[in-house]
């Protein structure tokens, strides 16, 4: 399988819970590497450009006010198949039907609060990198 680049958010539920690290050490433990990170406090402008891609969906101005309501911590990951195994430790967008084990099992309160966002195809993780890591060197290791 090819080595492939995705784009991580912990967001701001599972940051205000301080489960960074928690949530690192799984994407480490999985062969993923953290090859660029930054925290940031999304503006509602970066938040609903970002989710742009549900924009007509009912719950588009929950998700804006979730992903403004604090900081989040954004990376990119590396690994063979980076995107579909970041989705796998995930788990299911709605936490209560998430697989025991994943991320959003162990760390989400609800579909709203869900811990981590993870792009879901090569097209959009590499928009998704591009968009908070624009013109960035980010080094392969
Ligand atoms: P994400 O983009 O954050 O990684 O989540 P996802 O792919 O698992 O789910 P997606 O369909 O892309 O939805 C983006 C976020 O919108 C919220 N959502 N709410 N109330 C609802 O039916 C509903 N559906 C989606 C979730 O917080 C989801 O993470
Ligand atoms: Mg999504």
């Amino acid at each position: 399988m090819a080595i492939e680049r995705t784009l991580s958010i912990v967001k701001p539920d599972a940051v205000a819970k301080n489960v960074i690290g928690k949530i690192y050490q799984r994407f480490e433990d999985a062969g993923l590497k953290i090859v660029a990170a930054r925290m940031v406090h999304l503006s509602a402008r970066e938040a609903g450009q970002f989710y742009a891609v549900h924009k007509d969906r009912p719950f588009f101005s929950e998700l804006v006010e979730f992903m403004t309501s604090g900081p989040v911590m954004i990376q990119v990951l590396e690994g063979e198949g980076a995107i579909a195994k970041n989705r796998e430790l995930m788990g299911a967008t709605d936490p209560k039907k998430a697989a025991p084990g994943t991320i959003r099992a162990d760390f989400a309160d609800s579909i709203d609060a869900n811990a981590v966002h993870g792009s879901d195809a090569p097209e959009t993780a590499a928009v998704e990198v591009a968009f908070f890591f624009p013109g960035m060197n980010i080094y392969s290791r």
